[in-house]
């Protein structure tokens, strides 16, 4: 994996790394993937400028809860979150996306008396990223913004903060879903780390359900989200010079129980060939290649998470219709 990639805004525009680099780690990615069994994307690729765009509309979909749900929850928390964490924080966020849900907490800080020292958005869409970078820059002028454009699933190094600062981490969306458990717990070990002894997380989490909510949420009646999911091929046929045809791929979601996570397919219609980045990849009729797991949490799983990546949750805040957790996590 390349070095992570920081800037002080606003440097807007500015190339963070040599394009070949970017394309020779999306290569990598890629082929590795394609050539496993089952063939399998990260979804990290999903985030290209169009991508980070239809996941937009994903969150507005009638079916797709999660975004509201949580929205909800830190409504009825930014201020108790503020209070806890105290003076003085660094806010580090993974995954910053439109930032809509860190205008809470920092307008919670802000209205506390104690704006926070610095904010740290980690995000892997680079366009999203510059543009809400210099926007929340712009409305909280007292509050420095680091921005830092890195894959946050592979170690990566954060821009130096402010001495003392208290480090609050905000992974919110469910995003940790996207991870296996095992992962999960390893990724957490590296923010526990990177937040030291008397910092904080603020996490996400998507409660298990029933498979009928689930289910919908992932593969709604508009179409959205199938869009979504196609839309990494039409990626790497631009960027890898693939020649996926997508209306021989169709979108698959449904919620496995005994893993308990929703698994997102892109289905191979018919026995093809396929050409990316200069080597064929061959399907059978019916052969899929999985873009993405959502794990789903209930409060034993949870515990075992968190517990295993040395947290202690010390709060666990829920909306109104119990289906989704926003936690505040201190080293355990
Ligand atoms: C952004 C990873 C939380 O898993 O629910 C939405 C992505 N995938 N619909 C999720 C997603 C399909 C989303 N996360």
């Amino acid at each position: 994996m390349t070095a992570p990639l920081t800037r002080r805004l606003p440097a807007l525009g500015a190339s963070m790394s040599p394009r070949a680099e970017v394309d020779s780690a999306l290569r990598a990615d890629v082929l590795h993937g394609l050539t496993m069994v089952p063939k399998t994307l990260p979804p990290k690729l999903f985030y290209d400028a169009a991508g980070a765009a239809l996941f937009e509309r994903i969150t507005e979909l009638p079916e797709y809860y999660l975004t509201r749900a949580e929205l909800e929850v830190m409504r009825a928390h930014a201020r108790d979150i503020a209070t806890l964490a105290g003076e003085h924080c660094a806010l580090i966020e993974y995954g910053s996306g439109a930032g809509i849900k860190v205008r809470l907490l920092l307008d919670a800080f802000a209205s506390h008396d104690h704006p926070v020292a610095a904010y740290v958005p980690i995000d892997i869409s680079r366009e999203q990223l510059a543009e809400v970078a210099s926007r929340i820059a712009a409305e909280y002028p007292t509050t420095p913004v680091h921005s830092v454009c890195a894959d946050y699933t592979a170690p990566l190094r954060l821009p130096d903060l402010p001495q003392r600062a208290r480090r609050v981490a905000f992974f919110p969306g469910s995003t940790i879903g996207n991870f296996h458990p095992t992962e999960a717990a390893a990724f957490l070990r590296r923010v526990r780390h990177t937040i030291a002894d008397d910092g904080v997380l603020v996490l996400g989490v998507d409660r298990r359900k029933d498979s009928s909510i689930l289910n919908a949420a992932y593969d709604d009646a508009a179409g959205v989200t199938a869009e979504f999911n196609l839309n990494m091929l039409r990626r790497l046929n631009r960027e890898l010079h693939a020649d996926f045809d997508l209306e021989r791929f169709r979108h698959l979601a449904f919620f496995n129980d005994t893993a308990s996570r929703v698994e997102m397919h892109l289905v191979s219609v018919e026995a093809q060939v396929v050409h990316v980045a200069g080597e064929r990849v061959a399907f059978e009729a019916g052969e899929s290649i999985w873009t993405e797991s959502s794990y789903k949490y209930d409060r034993e799983r949870l515990d075992a998470l968190v517990t295993s990546a040395g947290f202690h949750i010390t709060h666990l805040w829920t909306d109104s219709a119990e289906r989704f957790w926003v936690a505040y996590l201190d080293a355990a």
